[in-house]
This record gives structure tokens, sequence and C-alpha cells, in this order.
């Protein structure tokens, strides 16, 4: 039920540096044709960094661990792929519908496959009005209870950023600042919260990540990795956006609240919104690759 590719499955064996890459981002957070190109541009970074990238789906009953370009290609366009995090998994792989993969699925694969290392965008996260919706993203469980690094430009304030860190904090899990002692807010470089503590290199990140695996705290670890400087958005015109979307949505729960939220303040920021997200999983790609090199057990 769980299927490696060749290439993973060699990596595995021969416990060479991997990392995971979810697939949510490709089927439910950008336009075809950017999509299926920014999932091979992301796996190409992971390789430029010297390590190998396992994107993770589910596609004809089984979870996938690394995928060729034929099966990127249907994420990318099927408009059938639904979104699958931990609560899904079991019926996505029953039904032999494609699915893909949210942070929490991504981690939950990963893990099984013995893979340390993940990147991607964003978190999922405590949405705003979480005290009467209870909408709290199954990431922050998830990152809770299973032992993978989650490489990431933070969350977006679509969700309230202090109640996710005070979740995250609840649940006993550790966030880094790469280079920075602010959580980042994703399309803006600090969010104004302070991060648990700042690392400077991936080699320091790796060291934390090994005590933090030697002390067998179970559970996973941010790493808040800010959007590269010259990509960065003004921040009044996300926060306008944002605004926008939220009271587009209105009250809106449930698994379609982040799709929408997301499409919306696509919609709302054009081009630069697409291109800033497109170049901040770049760069958490390519640091994760950094990452997963320096881990040495
Ligand atoms: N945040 C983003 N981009 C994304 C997501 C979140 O900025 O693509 C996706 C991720 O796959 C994340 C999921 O795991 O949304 C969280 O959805 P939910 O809030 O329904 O748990
Ligand atoms: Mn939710």
């Amino acid at each position: 039920m769980l299927v490696a590719s060749r290439e993973v499955a060699d990596a595995i064996a021969s416990r060479a540096p991997i990392v995971a890459l979810e697939s949510t981002i490709i089927s439910h957070g950008m336009p075809y044709p950017r999509n299926v190109e920014t999932a091979r541009a992301v796996e190409e970074e992971v390789r430029t960094a010297g390590a190998v990238p396992a994107t993770v789906a589910v596609l004809d009953g089984a979870i996938r661990v690394g995928l060729d370009d034929d099966q990127l290609e249907r994420l990318a366009s099927d408009p059938a792929v639904s979104k699958v995090s931990r609560r899904d998994l079991t019926h996505a792989v029953l039904s032999g519908d494609p699915g893909a993969t949210t942070v929490a699925a991504t981690m939950i694969a990963a893990a099984k496959a013995d893979i340390r290392i993940f990147a991607t965008g964003g978190i999922g996260g405590v949405h705003r009005g979480a005290a009467t919706s209870f909408d709290i993203s199954a990431d922050l469980d998830e990152l809770g209870r299973t032992e993978v690094a989650v490489v990431c430009s933070g969350a977006k304030a679509i969700l309230d950023i202090g109640l996710t860190l005070e979740y995250l904090e609840t649940r006993g899990v550790p966030v880094i600042g790469y280079r920075t002692d602010e959580f980042p807010a994703f399309y803006t470089r600090g969010s104004g919260f302070a991060v648990d503590h700042r690392l400077d290199s991936p080699a320091d990140v790796a060291r934390f990540l090994s005590i933090h695996r030697r002390l067998a705290l179970g559970g996973g670890v941010v790493v808040g990795n800010p959007i590269p400087e010259p990509h960065a958005l003004d921040p009044d015109t996300i926060s306008a956006a944002i605004e926008r979307a939220l009271a587009d949505a209105g009250t809106l729960t449930g698994k379609e609240a982040t799709p929408y939220l997301l499409a919306r303040v696509a919609e709302l920021t054009g081009d630069a919104s697409l291109e800033a997200n497109i170049a901040l999983v770049r760069a958490n790609a390519r640091l994760a690759g950094e990452i997963a090199v320096a881990l040495e057990d």
C-alpha cells in the first residue's frame, strides 16, 4: 500500500539523502501548467543540493513515494484529484481514485518510508475564528506526533499565526527560524511573531534534528525559511487581499476552506503571488536538500 519508486527505494536502501515533497500544492495550489513546471523545478532543486526528491501522492490504490513525469502531469491536470489529509488516506487507497497529499499526509508517508526531511510552501494552521469553528489543520497534530522536519516559509496570514504557534507549542513542536528571528508569513519574510530558536546553516539544523531524534521525543520540527528577499510581496497589498478573501469566504469551513482562501488570494494578487509562491517553494526544496545532505545519523 506504500510504493516507493525505484530511485527512492534505492536511495532508502543505500541511506542516501532524500527530501519528501507534497502534492496538494501541485493539484490545488497553482494553475496548470505552472504547477507541473514548478513540481519539476522543485525536484531539480533537491537534486542540485545532492539529495533525491520523493514527491508523494495517492494513485491507483497506493501511497506513492517518488513519482514519474506522467504521474506528476496527471496530478497537475486531472480535475478529479482530491485533497488527502490524514483522515482521507484510507478512503483514497480503498477507492483507487487519485489524491494529492497535504503536509499531514505527506509527513505520514515520509515517516513510513524513513524519510526525515520534507519541503513545502506553507503549513496549515489554526484558522481565524477557530474558537467557534474548531477549524485547525490536521498538519499541526501531525507535527505533534510524526517525526519529520518540515521546511516551509511559515504559514499564510489567512490563518491566525499567533494561535498556530501556540498550538505548536502545546503539541511540543520546536519552531526554528532559518537565518531569522521571526516566524515567516509566506509572502512576507516576517509575521511579527518570534520563533523558538534561530539557526543559521544547514549543518546547524542537521545537528538539531539529530539531537531531537536521539532524545526520542517523537513529533516533527518546523523550519521556517523566509521567502527570498527579491520575491517578497508588499505587506499592505497582501494583507488587503487576505482580508478580502476572508470576507468572501464567509463561514466556509472544512477541507474546502484552505483551498478557497488560497485561490482567492492568488486571484486578487495575480501573477506576483504565483511567482512568489514558486520562488519560495524552490528555495525551501534547496534548503531541505542541503539539510538532508548534512544529516549524519
Ligand atoms: N498553505 C499554503 N499552501 C498550501 C497549503 C497550505 O500556503 O498549498 C495546503 C498544504 O497541502 C497544507 C494544506 O497541508 O493546504 C492544509 O489544508 P487544511 O487547512 O485543510 O488542513
Ligand atoms: Mn481545516
